[in-house]
Order: C-alpha cells, then structure tokens, then sequence
C-alpha cells in the first residue's frame, strides 16, 4: 500500500478533531493509501493527543498508519507529504496579563510560532512538500512561514475554501440550485472580512453567476456581507467557531490538488503572489488556482476584473500589505 505522511498542528482543537478522522478513513488519499499522521500540540496540550490517537485506532480504518504524537516541530516534520497547520493564539486570549486584542500583536504572536514552524517543514519536510495554514491570520502566517522555510519546491497556502464553500451555498440557496451547479468560485485576498467572493467569474451551468442571479443588489449587499461575516454569525449562534466546515474546507484544499483540476472547475486559496492580477509580489493572496497531474498549483490567468470587483480586490490588499507590514521585522 502506498503510503502519505500527514502532519496536523493544533491537533486537540476543535478543527483538528473534526478533521484526524476525515484524512485518516480513506475519504481523502483514497481507499488505496495507508496514512501516517504526524500530530502537534503544544507542550501543556500534548497529552490528550493519545485520546485522539484512541479515537482513530478505534474507528477501524484500513487505511490509517502510524499515529505519532508531538510537541517538536523538528522531530514531527521529517519526510511530511502535507502539513496543516491548524494550531495557533486566538484574538481574546490572555499572555503574561495582557489581553492580545490588537492585530498586530496577534500577528506578532503567531508569527513567532511560523517563524518555527515554517524551519522546521523548510528543513525537514520532503521536497515536494505542501503546507495549508488554516490558523488565523492565515494568509500573514503563510507568509512567514514560507519566508522561513525559504524551499522554493515546497507549496505553501492559506485556507480560503471555506470562503468558497460559503459562498456557494449562499448562491445555492439563492438559486435553489445544487451545490454542483456552481463552479469556479474565487475568493480574492485575505481570510478576512475584507475578501472578495466573485460572482462575475463563477459559472452557473456554464453562464456567469451574477448574469444567471441578475440582482446586482442582493449581490453587492446581502451575499457579500453574509459572506464575509459568516465565521461571526457562527460563532453568534454556536457559541463556538466553526470547526466542522472549516476542517472540510481543509479536506477540500488537499484534496483539490490531488488530480488534475477539471477544465470547468478551479479552486479557491491564497499562494504567494507572483504579480498575477497586479497583486504585489510576495503577499499571500487568495487566487483562482488550478493543479496540474503532477499536483503543481498556478493561477488561473486572465480574468476580467470589473471596476466594482477591483476596488474591493484593492482593499483587501491594502490589509494584506498593513498585516506584511505590521510583521516586516518577522520576514
Ligand atoms: P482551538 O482553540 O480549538 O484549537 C487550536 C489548537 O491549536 C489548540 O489545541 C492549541 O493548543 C493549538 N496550538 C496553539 N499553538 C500551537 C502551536 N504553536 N503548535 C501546535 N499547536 C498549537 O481552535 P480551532 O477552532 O481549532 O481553530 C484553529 C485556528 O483556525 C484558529 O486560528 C482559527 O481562527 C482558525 N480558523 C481558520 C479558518 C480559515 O478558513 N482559514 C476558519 C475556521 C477557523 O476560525
């Protein structure tokens, strides 16, 4: 059997316990692929990682290997296939006495953690290696992080899938379409509220989104603010944040570059920018992608950007570049 070596940080978490079982049942990798996970917490956290590794030796997957436990991103890194890195210090929580409210202490804080982490995969990881940060600020942790895995084969993404999948099943519900009717969902930018979900390039039974939906008003207010505030209405109703869909988002993305992107499909993450769309160079931004065969990410060229949709592109990247430049000392 084949095998994939799978690191997960920020395992014990309410995302990383949603998603152990989905990478490891054969649903992701396929039926024919034993996977072997890497999980990493943080030293106090540790422990409950063998309830986790119980839980999963107890689900009976034929196609879950090695489960190993970790509070060293050196030792968990070796010869790792993907790496998620889910774990990182929320907005609200309490350092040293000090409430971490501010942006650009949450950046700083977490860029100390992917400043480690991102070593540690450069270093240690396979060449080919591919890294999705989900752990916010996503797209500034990435950053970091590539910067100082400084493995120009290695691919490092931010999480915006769950940006995509929200807003199609806004469009969905809209539409009383199926979710399958929606294709090439883009979302510009940051995981933020400053992102831009864009119906213009997304297709419906191949025609544009916003033709088929033809009310530019629900567009430009109801979908966009439902969009970009949806991880707070979550978190409103739930009293917790979303954990389930962000750890199927997560699937989505790996699974997104396992074959080859269907030429009426793309997907939706942040990659460091080449200058595509006049984005600067070097900022983590949210792209149309595709993968080819061999799982090689680009971006989808040559879209045409509306005046509507470059203004609000422009503002998300505004953020990005304040977040690059809150962290510069950190690069
Ligand atoms: P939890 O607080 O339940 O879990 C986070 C876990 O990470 C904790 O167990 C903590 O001990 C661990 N951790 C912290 N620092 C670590 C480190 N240096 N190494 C290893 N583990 C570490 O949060 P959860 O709900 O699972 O969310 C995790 C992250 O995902 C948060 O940053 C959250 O903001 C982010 N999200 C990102 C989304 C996206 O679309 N990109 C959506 C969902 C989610 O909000």
């Amino acid at each position: 059997m084949k095998e994939v070596n799978v690191l997960v940080t920020g395992a014990a978490g309410q995302i990383g316990y949603a998603l152990l079982t989905r990478l490891a049942s054969g649903e992701t990798f396929g039926p024919d692929v034993k996977v072997n996970l890497n999980l990493v917490e943080v030293p106090q956290v540790v422990s409950r990682l063998a309830g986790s590794r119980m839980e999963l030796e107890d689900c009976g997957f034929n196609t879950l290997g090695a489960v190993k436990n970790f509070s060293d991103m050196n030792e968990a890194s070796g010869d790792i296939d993907w790496a998620l890195l889910v774990g990182s210090i929320p907005r609200g929580i309490t350092i040293n006495g000090k409430k971490i409210e501010e942006r650009a202490d949450l950046l700083k804080i977490n860029g100390g953690i992917f400043t480690e982490q991102g070593k540690a995969l450069g270093e240690n990881a396979k060449a080919d290696a591919k890294i999705l940060v989900v752990g916010n600020p996503a797209n500034t942790n990435a950053l970091i992080g590539s910067s100082h895995g400084n493995n120009a084969s290695q691919t490092w993404m931010a999480m915006t899938a769950l940006d995509a999948n929200r807003a199609k099943a806004q469009v969905a519900n809209k539409c009383d379409l199926e979710i399958s009717d929606i294709k090439k969902m883009t979302i510009w930018g940051n995981h933020s509220p400053t992102m831009y979900p864009d119906l213009d390039n997304a297709e419906i039974k191949g025609e544009s989104a916003s033709g088929w939906i033809n009310d530019q008003n629900w567009i430009e207010s109801d979908f966009l603010r439902i969009v970009q505030q949806r991880g707070k209405a979550i978190i409103d109703a739930r009293g917790a944040s979303s954990a389930t869909s962000a750890a199927n988002a997560a699937i989505d993305t790996v699974k997104a570059t396992l074959s080859e992107t269907p030429e009426d499909d793309w997907f939706s993450a942040a990659v460091l920018s080449d200058g595509s769309y006049n984005v600067p160079e070097g900022l983590v931004f949210g792209f149309p992608l595709k993968a080819d065969a061999n799982g090689k990410v680009s971006i989808i060229q040559d879209l045409p950007i509306s005046d509507y949709a470059q203004e609000k592109i422009d503002l998300t990247t505004q953020e990005l570049l304040d977040e690059r430049n809150d962290i510069k000392d950190l690069l």
